[in-house]
C-alpha cells in the first residue's frame, strides 16, 4: 500500500467514524470493502509479513514445470517490481554445495537470476528476493547463496482432535477435522504460505499428548489432503504419536516395544501412513512423560522405544523426533532428570532419531540456562526445541518478541569441544555423516484472524523461521524486517516499534522472574503469579515453592557441588562458573543458588533490594512500551493501532500484579522495607492470594487481573 493510500484511507476512517457509534463499524467495513476491499482484510493482520500489493506485471521465465516452481512463478508475477528474472532449476558445482533448500540470486542490469537444484530452493530464493525488495535492499546488483543451517525447520502444532489448542491463545485450531478431508479451508494455503516464506519446510500437526485416534484410517484421510495443500509450499507433514497407539487403537493386548506383534502393528501403520502421504515426515514422541504411556511402561528403554519405530520409519526416509522432556516427582533436582535419563543412551538410538531437547532444562520459562544435553550427547542428534506460543510470557495478552530468548539459548557456549561450542554449533553441524539437523518450535498459530492472537506475537512466528534458517541472524535484524514487511512507518518509527521489541523479553523476566527465578506461574494455566500456590496432595515439583524455597535465609535453588549438583551437567568453565555465588552471572543467581537477603550484589544492593529494583525496572518498561507505542499512533492503521494499545494496557497490569504479588509474598521471609524510592504496591497480598483467574488452558484471559 502507498502512502497516498494509507492518508486517504485514514482520512475515510475519520470520515465513517462520525457515523452513529453501532452502525460506525458494519459502516466502516461495507465502505472500505467497496473502496478498498484489500485494505479490510490487509489490517486485520491476516497477511502477517506478507503485505505486497500486486503488481502484477513481472517477466518470468521458468523451462521446467512443477506445482513449487509454479508458485514461485506466480509470486515473482505478481509482487516483484524489478527486472525480469529466471528462475533456473539446475545442478552445478554452486547449486549442489547449496543443497535443495539453498539457492543462489544473481541479479544485473539485464535481470534476476534465481537458481537452485532443488524446487523448494527456487521458491525459498522467490520469497528472500521478495524480502529484499520489500524491505527497500537495492536488488540491481545482488550476488548471494543461501543455505539453512538445519535440515528440518519444524512447527509442532499442540491441536488436539477437538480443535482445542494446548497453550494455544489465538483461538482455535486451525485444523477442521469435521470438514476435512473434503473442505480445505483457504487458511491452509494461507498458513502454508506464510511458513514457505520463512523458509518452515514441516510441520508436526497435532499435540505431542497425543489421541491414538490420530493414526486412525479416517484421520489418515484428512491429513492427506492438509499434505497435498502444503507439499507444493515445500512442506512435509509429521504427526505426534501415542506410545500405546498399538494397544490403544490396534487392540492389542499390549505396546511393549520389543513384542513382535506390536513392531508389525507399526510397520503396518507406517506403510499405510506413506500410502496416503508419500511424502510423510516423521513421528514426535512424547514418552513416559506427564504420565504418557512409552516403553518404560513394559521395562525397556527410551532407545528400545525410539528404535522401534524408526525401523519402521527407515525404508520411507521417516524420522523420529524423541522428546527429552521427562522427569519424575522424586527426591532428585527436575533440572537434572532429563540429562540423567538420556545420557546413558548416546550413541543407542537409530540414525533416523533425533533427540527434541526444549531450550532451557525445566520448561520454557522467561529465562533459564540452556540444556546441558546440547553439549553433552556426541553419537546422538539433538534438537532445540522452542516455545513460540508464550505459555510462560503472558500468553497473547503480553508483547514479548522472544528472538532475544532463542538466540541466547543457540549462541550459549557449551564448551563440549572447547570454546565456541555453541549450541547453534552442536545442533546444527552434523555429528556424523547422516545425522539429522533439526530444529522446532510450538506454533502459537490458531484460527484469530491474524493468526496469533497478539499482532506482535506473528513476530516469534516469523523470528522463528528466519533463525531456522540462519541463527547467525541477530534479533535486531529480524526485528527490523518483520517491522519493515508488517507495518508502513517512518524509520523514527521503526527505531521506536524495534526498541520496544527488542527490550520486551527483558522486560518480562524482569516483571515475572528476575534474577534466575522460575516456574512462579499459577496453578494449571500458567498465566500469573501464584509463588504462594500450595495444593493438597499436588505434586512437589509443579509447585512453585519447589522452585524457590524461599525462607527467612534467603531464596533460589541450590544446584552447587553442595546442592543438587545440578552445575555438574555442565562442561567446565561452566561447572565452576555456576557452581559459586561469587562468579554465577546474577541472572541466573537464583537459578544456581540459594542466596541470603542481605548478599551483597554487583550493583552494591542487597540480593533483596536488587529483586525490588527488577521487579520495578521491569514495570516500568512496559509503561515506557505503552508511551513508545502511542507515539507511533500516526502512522499504524487503526485497527492494529488500537490492538496493540488494549494489549499493552493488560500487560502493564499484568505486570504490577507480578511485581506486588512476588514482592509482597517474599517479603514475608525477608522481613524488608521495600526501597522507599520505588513505587508502593497497589494490590494486598491476601486480596492476590484470593483471587482466581477463571481460565482453562485454552484461552487467553481478556483482562489480566481485577477483582
Ligand atoms: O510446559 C508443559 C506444558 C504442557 C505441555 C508440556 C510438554 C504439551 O505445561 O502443556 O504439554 O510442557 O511440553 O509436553
Amino acid at each position: 500500500m502507498n502512502q497516498t493510500s494509507v492518508v486517504n484511507i485514514k482520512f475515510l476512517c475519520k470520515a465513517v467514524g462520525c457515523i452513529g457509534a453501532s452502525v460506525k463499524r458494519v459502516g466502516l467495513i461495507c465502505f472500505l470493502l467497496l473502496c478498498n476491499g484489500a485494505y479490510v482484510c490487509a489490517e486485520d493482520g491476516s497477511r502477517a509479513w506478507l503485505r505486497i500489493d500486486s503488481v502484477g506485471k513481472a517477466e518470468v521465465t521458468c523451462h521446467r514445470k512443477s506445482a513449487t516452481l509454479s508458485i514461485a512463478r506466480t509470486e515473482l508475477t505478481k509482487f516483484w517490481k524489478g527486472k525480469p528474472v529466471v528462475l533456473q532449476l539446475l545442478s552445478n558445482k554452486v547449486t549442489r554445495s547449496l543443497g535443495s533448500d539453498g539457492y543462489a540470486i544473481f541479479s544485473d542490469e539485464k535481470g534476476v537470476k534465481i537458481s537452485s537444484c532443488g524446487v523448494r530452493g527456487i521458491l525459498y530464493g522467490t520469497y528472500h528476493l521478495l524480502r529484499l525488495q520489500e524491505t527497500g535492499i537495492d536488488c540491481s546488483a545482488l550476488s548471494i547463496k543461501e543455505k539453512p543451517a538445519y535440515q528440518y525447520r519444524l512447527l509442532n502444532h499442540w491441536d488436539n482432535l477437538d480443535r482445542t489448542v494446548e497453550r494455544g491463545y489465538a483461538g482455535r485450531s486451525l485444523w477442521n477435522w469435521d470438514e476435512l478431508p473434503e473442505v480445505c479451508s483457504p487458511r491452509y494455503q494461507a498458513y502454508a504460505r506464510l511458513n514457505a516464506s520463512v523458509g518452515i519446510n514441516g510441520v508436526v500437526l497435532n499435540n505431542v499428548n497425543a489421541s491414538p485416534q490420530i493414526l486412525s484410517s479416517e484421520y489418515l484421510a484428512k491429513i492427506k489432503a492438509l499434505a497435498d495443500v502444503f507439499r507444493s509450499y515445500g512442506i512435509q507433514v509429521f504427526l505426534s504419536v501415542n506410545f500405546s497407539s498399538p494397544a490403544a487403537l490396534g487392540g492389542l493386548s499390549t505396546s511393549d516395544p520389543l513384542d513382535e506383534e506390536v513392531r508389525r502393528w507399526w510397520k503396518d501403520k507406517v506403510q499405510e501412513i506413506y500410502r496416503f502421504i508419500p511424502d510423510f515426515g516423521g513421528f514426535l514422541v512424547k514418552a513416559n512423560s506427564e504420565g504418557l504411556p512409552g516403553p518404560q511402561d513394559f521395562g525397556r528403554t527410551h532407545a528400545d522405544g525410539a528404535n522401534m519405530l524408526a525401523d519402521a520409519l527407515e525404508p520411507f526416509g521417516g524420522i523420529v523426533m524423541w522428546r527429552a522432556f521427562v522427569y519424575n516427582p522424586g527426591d532428585e533436582d527436575r533440572a537434572k532428570q532429563a540429562y540423567q535419563e538420556f545420557m546413558p543412551f548416546d550413541g543407542a538410538f537409530r540414525k533416523n532419531v533425533v533427540i527434541q531437547v526444549k531450550n532451557g532444562p525445566v520448561d520454557f520459562q522467561p529465562r533459564e540456562p540452556f540444556s546441558p544435553l546440547f553439549g553433552a550427547m556426541r553419537q546422538t542428534a539433538v534438537m532445540p526445541e522452542f516455545q513460540i506460543t508464550q505459555e510462560y510470557l503472558g500468553f497473547s495478552n503480553h508483547l514479548a518478541y522472544l528472538a532475544s530468548l532463542w538466540k541466547e539459548c543457540l549462541d550459549a557456549d557449551t564448551y563440549r569441544d572447547g570454546k565456541g561450542s555453541t549450541v547453534m554449533r552442536m545442533t546444527a553441524t552434523p555429528l556424523f555423516p547422516e545425522a539429522i539437523t533439526a530444529i522446532a518450535g510450538v506454533a502459537n498459530i490458531g484460527t484469530d484472524a491474524n493468526w496469533c492472537g497478539h499482532p506482535f506475537a506473528q513476530a516469534n512466528w516469523y523470528a522463528f523461521g528466519r533463525l531456522a534458517w540462519n541463527p547467525h541472524l541477530t534479533s535486531g535484524e529480524i526485528a527490523e524486517e518483520w517491522i519493515r514487511l508488517t507495518f508502513d512507518m517512518p524509520q523514527e518509527a521503526e527505531q521506536s516499534v524495534k526498541e520496544i521489541m527488542l527490550e520486551s523479553r527483558e522486560a518480562v523476566v524482569s516483571y515475572m522472574m528476575p534474577l534466575g527465578l522460575h516456574h512462579l506461574f499459577a496453578w494449571g494455566h500458567h498465566y500469573g503469579p501464584e509463588p504462594w500456590c500450595a495444593i493438597l496432595g499436588a505434586r512437589p515439583d509443579w509447585m512453585p515453592s519447589y522452585y524457590h524455597k524461599a525462607d527467612t535465609f534467603g531464596i533460589g535453588f541450590d544446584r552447587s557441588r553442595t546442592g543438587s549438583n545440578a552445575v555438574m551437567q555442565y562442561h567446565e568453565p561452566l561447572c565452576t562458573l555456576y557452581n559459586s555465588m561469587d562468579s554465577c552471572p546474577e541472572e541466573l543467581l537464583l537459578w544456581f543458588h540459594h542466596v541470603p537477603w542481605q548478599h551483597k550484589m554487583r550493583s552494591g544492593r542487597t540480593l533483596w533490594e536488587e529483586l525490588c529494583y527488577k521487579y520495578d525496572e521491569g514495570v516500568q518498561h512496559v509503561k515506557a512500551f505503552q508511551r513508545k507505542w502511542d507515539e507511533v499512533l500516526p502512522h499504524v492503521d487503526a485497527e492494529r493501532f488500537r490492538d496493540v494499545q488494549k494489549r499493552l494496557k493488560i500487560q502493564v497490569r499484568d505486570a504490577v500484579w507480578w511485581k506486588d504479588a512476588c514482592l509482597l509474598y517474599f517479603q514475608q521471609y525477608a522481613r524488608l522495607p521495600i526501597p522507599y524510592e520505588l513505587e508502593r504496591p497497589q494490590h494486598n497480598l491476601e486480596d492476590m492470594m484470593d483471587f482466581k483467574l477463571n481460565i482453562t488452558n485454552f484461552e487467553c484471559p481478556p483482562y489480566g487481573f481485577s477483582r
